[in-house]
């Protein structure tokens, strides 16, 4: 009898489900912000229905306020081949390279997600995956004794791994397996308590840096953080304090506009948990520092010559301003990022003439019809001035390299502030990883691409 394998559009949503899940136990803080985002997304569509219109057309309300992301820190190259291939059960792919080295966060990383439209419809869940460089510890003996700390440790259960043999010898996973493949996978994930190591190599560790601790110490990369997606970020932002949760200072990412570009991001800071350290003959008790909660707003991708524009007009604003540890400037910087992001233009018709950023197109219903009553103009441009062309910005997918260092340096004091000899490392990622990761500016290129050949073939005219 031929085996019915499940999608992996559904095994990642099941696995979404089961990690939010877990998460809301383990970090009650979380659960907290989950309920004021979706008092703040309601209210929303409660004040705007075209808005509420929109998302219920394109199949969104009901998943409005399911996590869009999470974060897991790994120690080996070992541990991130098989990620790869565990996140492959659910569809995931890597995409991007991120060297965090030179904002002094000893990590590069990649963003596991799916990659077609149809598998983003249904759930875009990305996991920001880094991978400890434990060659920028420069204390000779600490980095080996690191190095054979994580050589010990297995970080996926027996049964995880037998599960992804299976789907890839078989070409997919059934029901129950999938079901097995979820509660198992989890586990990689979970929160444990316990370090590996004793209170004296826990403190060595840190003082080399703290994201080293919590990388080297633990039985597993522990998921650090998840993030659901908000409607409105400054207004979760503006009410975190009310509901007894501390926001990190600014909103990391574009400011407010009226056509929203890239990623906006802002976190609650990580709690201080209790922890007990390895190998003592009594308990120590101890603390440590690592989970989060963060939201985003997602806004539409833009191209090379957006993003140089936006990496531009970001880095004054960041050579003007800089936010102190305790808050200081944060208003300074708003209206300061408020004022250069003005020379972007806030209209989808500018961003899309000006090749600023990526747009899906579509055959109207007119431009069908009349394209049966005659041929129409080949050129695209003509075609949207008589409305037989429509475009939709296509929302970004991925991370953002000083955003992502803002969320981490949030989330481990600015006093951990360290140059590293910054060279990026992309081949070496590669290599642990097993495969290349994947160009996200070609991805949306392709799918604006495949969008316009559709419509244009929809309008009688294709190979114009
Ligand atoms: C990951 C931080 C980056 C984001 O949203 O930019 C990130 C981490 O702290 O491990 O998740
Ligand atoms: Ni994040």
């Amino acid at each position: 009898m031929p085996q019915t394998f499940v999608s992996t559009d559904r095994i990642r949503s099941l696995f979404t489900e089961a990690m939010s899940q877990m998460y809301r136990t383990e970090v009650p803080q979380y659960g907290t912000l989950i309920e004021l985002v979706a008092d703040v997304n309601a209210g929303c569509l409660e004040r705007d229905p075209a808005l509420r219109e929109r998302l219920a057309r394109a199949g969104e309300l009901e998943r409005i306020d399911v996590e869009r992301h999470g974060a897991i820190r790994l120690g080996t190259a070992d541990e991130l081949f098989t990620i790869r291939r565990l996140f492959a059960v659910m569809g995931m792919q890597a995409v991007g390279y991120y060297d965090l080295s030179v904002a002094g966060v000893p990590v590069h990383s990649t963003c596991f997600r799916p990659i077609d439209e149809a598998a983003l419809n249904v759930n875009p869940f990305r996991v920001f995956t880094s991978l400890l460089r434990l060659e920028l510890i420069e204390d000779e003996g600490l980095r080996s004794e690191a190095e054979a700390i994580l050589a010990k440790r297995r970080i996926y259960t027996p049964r995880t791994v037998a599960l992804i043999e299976r789907h890839e010898q078989n070409g997919g996973l059934t029901e129950a397996e999938a079901a097995e493949f979820v509660a198992e996978a989890l586990e990689t994930f979970r929160w444990h308590g316990e370090a590996t190591v004793s209170a004296e190599t826990y403190k060595r560790l840190h003082d080399a840096h703290r994201l080293i601790a919590d990388v080297v110490s633990f039985k597993g990369p522990h998921i650090n953080h998840l993030t659901p997606r908000t409607l409105d970020i400054d207004a979760v932002q503006a009410r975190m304090p009310e509901r007894g949760i501390t926001p990190k200072a600014v909103i990391e990412g574009p400011p407010r506009r009226h056509c929203d570009i890239l990623l906006r991001q802002t976190s609650f800071k990580a709690l201080e948990e209790a922890i007990v350290f390895a190998g003592e003959a009594e308990a120590v008790q101890g603390t440590h520092t690592a989970r989060f909660g963060e939201i985003e707003q997602r806004g539409v991708a833009l191209t090379a010559k957006g993003r140089t524009l936006y990496d531009r007009l970001l880095a004054w604003v960041r050579g003007e301003v800089q936010v102190g540890a305790g808050g200081a400037k944060a208003g300074a910087y708003d209206r300061e990022l408020a004022e250069r992001f003005k020379a972007l233009p806030d209209s989808w018709d500018e961003l899309r003439r000006q090749d600023l950023a990526f747009f899906r197109y579509a055959a109207t219903p007119a431009g069908i019809a009349a394209a049966v009553n005659g041929t129409l103009p080949g050129d695209p441009e003509a075609l949207i001035a008589k409305g037989h062309l429509a475009f939709s910005p296509i929302v970004y997918e991925d991370f953002l390299p000083v955003s992502a260092a803002g969320i981490f340096q949030s989330n481990l004091g600015t006093d951990q502030q360290q140059n590293y000899a910054t060279r990026s490392n992309r081949d070496a990622f590669e290599a642990a990883l097993g495969a290349t990761v994947q160009d996200e500016l070609v991805l949306y290129a392709e799918r604006q691409a495949a969008s316009l050949d559709a419509a244009m073939e929809a309008l009688g005219l294709a190979g114009v």
